[in-house]
């Protein structure tokens, strides 16, 4: 088999030379983080800091070194402008001359870390509108459609970096030579399914169509929808994707009624479009179940919104769920 590395695949795409090179530095980052993950508890990096970050959720160590990471391998490249990540209150400013901003969840699943189970960084890249400092927060919010690479690395048995330019969806597995090497390519997700991964111990909070789309689903060939289901929960969405790109299934993380004026869990701007842009890219949908996820306008750099992604027919069968409670309050928000 020829090797292809991920720097010659872009190459040899057509790749826009200055995408490529924050593409290569974000992978600088992310092997610096795969470093630490593989270290684990030799390298004292398990466990949790006594801060809290901007959601109000506690700081695991790995999401501040994931974070510090990330921030100064970026900050060295001329071509980011900005970026904003989970862990951080505001969009910390780069370079002013940068072309680029980048939005990144440094270490997704992250309650994951302790447990030794996957993780992952997730990350998106717009352009930089003009005049616009990377302070600022109005720079960022730009919908899913604007983004013009998005992606994953998934610290697992092995590191895998998920890409897409707007050209299909790539995997590049990293070598033990520090190379990510292209191991599959064009990717799509299959329409069909029969998997499905929820946080089932939340069912009573959610909407009566979710309710009733996933009572349906445990009816199995009993029930209106034909055939017997399988389901999955790793509280990791980067490894959940992973599956769902790999061998078809729906992912979702739906509104529910303990927070009834967010309109979900999971962040817009470093889960929610960056996971769509990939799910699309694939052949999947992407929905909050209301409507495309790229296309919410976003108003706030860490705002949340619902996410059900993967095979395209279940998402379908899911938006069908949901067309008579139009009125909601989950439906209101998620628009
Ligand atoms: P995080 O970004 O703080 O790690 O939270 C996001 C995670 C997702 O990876 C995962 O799908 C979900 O939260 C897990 O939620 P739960 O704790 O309800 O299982
Ligand atoms: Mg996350």
């Amino acid at each position: 088999m020829d090797l292809l590395l991920l720097n010659q695949f872009l190459k040899h795409h057509d790749t826009d030379g200055e995408l490529i090179e924050v593409i290569d530095t974000l992978m600088i980052a992310c092997k610096e983080i795969a470093v630490q993950l593989r270290e684990g508890a030799l390298a004292g990096v398990l466990g949790s800091t006594d801060n809290t970050n901007v959601q109000g959720e506690t700081q695991k160590k790995m999401d501040v070194i994931a974070n510090d990471v990330l921030k100064k391998v970026l900050h060295t490249n001329p071509l980011v402008r900005g970026m904003a990540s989970e862990e951080e209150d505001d969009p910390v400013a780069a370079n002013e001359q940068g072309r680029f901003l980048v939005t990144f969840d440094p270490l997704d699943g992250s309650s994951n870390i302790d447990i030794n189970v996957s993780v992952g960084t997730i990350f998106s890249i717009l352009e930089a509108p003009q005049g616009t400092k990377g302070c600022e927060e109005s720079a960022y919010l730009q919908s899913g459609r604007k983004q013009v690479a998005a992606g994953y690395v998934l610290y697992g048995p092995s590191a895998t970096l998920v890409l897409t330019t707007g050209a299909g969806v790539n995997f590049f597995t990293l070598a033990h030579t520090g190379d990510f090497i292209l191991t599959r390519e064009n990717v799509q997700v299959p329409p069909e399914t029969k998997e499905f991964a929820i946080n089932m111990s939340n069912q009573r909070h959610w909407e009566p169509a979710m309710q009733r789309y996933v009572d349906d689903l445990l009816l199995g060939k009993d029930g209106p929808r034909g055939k017997d289901y399988n389901m999955r929960w790793i509280a990791s969405m980067v490894a959940e994707v992973h599956r769902v790109l790999t061998r078809g299934g729906l992912f979702t993380y739906p509104w529910d009624k303990r927070a009834p004026n967010k309109p979900g869990k999971l962040r817009l701007m470093y889960e929610g479009n960056p996971m769509s842009m990939l799910i699309e890219q694939a052949g999947g949908l992407s929905t909050t179940c209301y409507g495309d996820i790229m296309d919410v306008e976003p108003t706030e750099i860490h705002q949340r919104v619902a996410v059900a992604l993967g095979s395209r027919q279940e998402v379908e069968a899911l938006q069908e769920y949901h067309r008579d409670s139009a009125d909601g309050n989950a439906a209101q928000l998620n628009r």
